[in-house]
């Protein structure tokens, strides 16, 4: 096992994997930038290093400091949490050339992930259900409007190197086509320096359905069930739950194990999160995440099963802890992402938190960063923390949820708690009944909260 891991990251993931961690008898380095030297993560550590200032550029993106940081105090493996470092092939690459592990898997399924055309092809072979649409990347406008009208419309147009939603067109009518492709082009070589794009089938009102998977250095693979991330506003996720409201038991059955032997087939090593669309009863294929994410404890608080914890000893070498025959899937859990933003604009709202009280009771997790007198930099994401509960049922969840937010206390800055609370008490919600695209809908009558 690891001596000495080096976090390379910041906020509550950071602490997350301190935890995980200290709870397995392994010292901790944490690298911050100037602007994070008072951060918990950096206080919880056995040790710090300062590798560079405030913007992520210069110190949570750059490769030459994390690594020399990682060479100097000892360490033997590198965690890079979720964002900045986590899905970069070349820091992976990076941190073994140089004799460390990397917690997560190959620079080679990184890569093959990334560009979403490759992906698809894969998965596609490996036995996943994957939207109709193009076999690969569409070269020109001619072409792409032939596969269209043959498809039928509406169509999506994306770029391989995308992803998170970013430089997709919707055309709705052939007119409308080659214009549509020449945007989604040339925002695709603005955004990724690639303008290879492919085209989809356009589904309307679909649930965003994740399943969590596993796999280890000796062959075995896993699914721990999936989480519905429908409740999102600009690709932004806002609220995880899982089980699904809208899936029977069969149905989680049959995707997981798709999913697990579609892993298996990569030989995949680490935790990972292979993302669905899911509409009229059936599941496609959206994109594989090739890192911990920052829903995991959903799956956490339903199998009981420390996820980074997991990680960590697969990047050692050592086997899965958990199999399929002593796997539980066990009650309800909603997670709650807590933005440091106007809950009516979302406007950014960095800045000293002045009382700060968490909530607590049964059933109550809040994985944050935070503490009274903290001040939230404003060079980074404005995600300050998740409150995340569990209960037997979905109804016992809402209320849980609903009672742990009117108790915790955040003053100083605005947060998107009464946001959540708002949401909490739509009918909609409450009934399960809702498409990635509700949210955003309902927020344009929502009164102030
Ligand atoms: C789609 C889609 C509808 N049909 N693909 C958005 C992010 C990117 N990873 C894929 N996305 C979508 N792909 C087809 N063929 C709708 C979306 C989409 C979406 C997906 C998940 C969660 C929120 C979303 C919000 C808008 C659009």
């Amino acid at each position: 096992m690891f001596k000495k891991v080096l976090i390379a990251n910041r906020g509550e993931i950071a602490l997350r994997i301190v935890r995980a961690c200290r709870e397995m008898g392994i010292r901790t380095v944490a690298v911050h930038s100037t602007a994070d030297s008072s951060s918990m993560a950096v206080r919880l550590a056995d040790e710090s290093v300062c590798i560079g200032p405030p913007r992520a550029k210069d110190s949570y993106l750059n490769i030459p400091s994390i690594l020399t940081a990682a060479t100097l105090t000892g360490a033997d493996a590198i965690h890079p949490g979720y964002g900045f470092m986590s899905e970069n092939s070349d820091f992976a690459r990076k941190v073994e050339e140089h004799g460390f592990a990397f917690i997560g898997p190959s620079p080679e399924i990184i890569d093959k992930m990334g560009d979403k055309v490759e992906a698809k092809r894969t998965v596609r072979a490996l036995g996943l259900p994957v939207v109709p649409g193009s076999e690969g990347e569409v070269p020109t406008a001619e072409e792409g409007l032939e596969l269209a009208k043959s498809m039928g419309f509406p169509v999506l147009i994306k770029a391989a190197s995308g992803g998170g939603g970013k430089g997709m067109q919707i055309v709705r009518h052939p007119d409308y086509f080659k214009e549509a492709f020449n945007t989604a082009r040339s925002e695709a070589a603005a955004n990724f320096g690639d303008d290879t794009v492919y085209i989809e089938k356009f589904l309307e009102a679909p649930r965003h359905i994740e399943i969590q998977i596993f796999g280890d250095q000796h062959g075995n693979a896993i699914h721990l069930g999936e989480r519905d991330c429908s409740i999102q506003r600009r690709h932004q996720k806002l609220i995880e739950e899982g089980p699904s409201p809208v899936l029977t038991d069969e149905q989680r059955e049959e995707i997981g194990s798709l999913a697990a032997d579609t892993v298996r087939k990569l030989g995949y090593v680490g935790a990972g999160t292979i993302e669905f669309l899911y509409e009229g009863g059936q599941f496609y294929f959206m994109e594989m995440n090739t890192r911990i994410q920052v829903e995991h404890p959903v799956t956490e608080m339903i199998t009981g099963i420390d996820l980074v914890a997991e990680q960590i000893r697969v990047a050692a070498g050592q086997p899965l802890t958990v199999q399929k025959q002593n796997l539980r899937f066990r009650g309800h859990c909603i997670e709650v992402r807590i933005n440091a933003e106007d809950p009516n604009d979302f406007t950014p709202s960095p800045g000293r938190i002045d009382q700060f009280h968490a909530p607590g009771g049964l059933g109550v997790r809040f994985d944050s960063a935070i503490y009274g007198g903290y001040t939230i930099p404003p060079y980074y994401d404005s995600m300050i923390g998740k409150l995340i509960v569990h209960g037997r049922t979905r109804d016992e969840c809402i209320s849980r949820l609903q009672r742990a937010i009117r108790e915790t206390v955040i003053t100083g800055i605005k947060t998107t708690l009464p946001l959540h609370q708002w949401i909490l008490e739509q009918p909609e919600f409450i009934s399960g009944d809702y498409t990635i695209h509700w949210l955003e809908k309902k927020l344009k009558d929502k009164p102030k909260v």
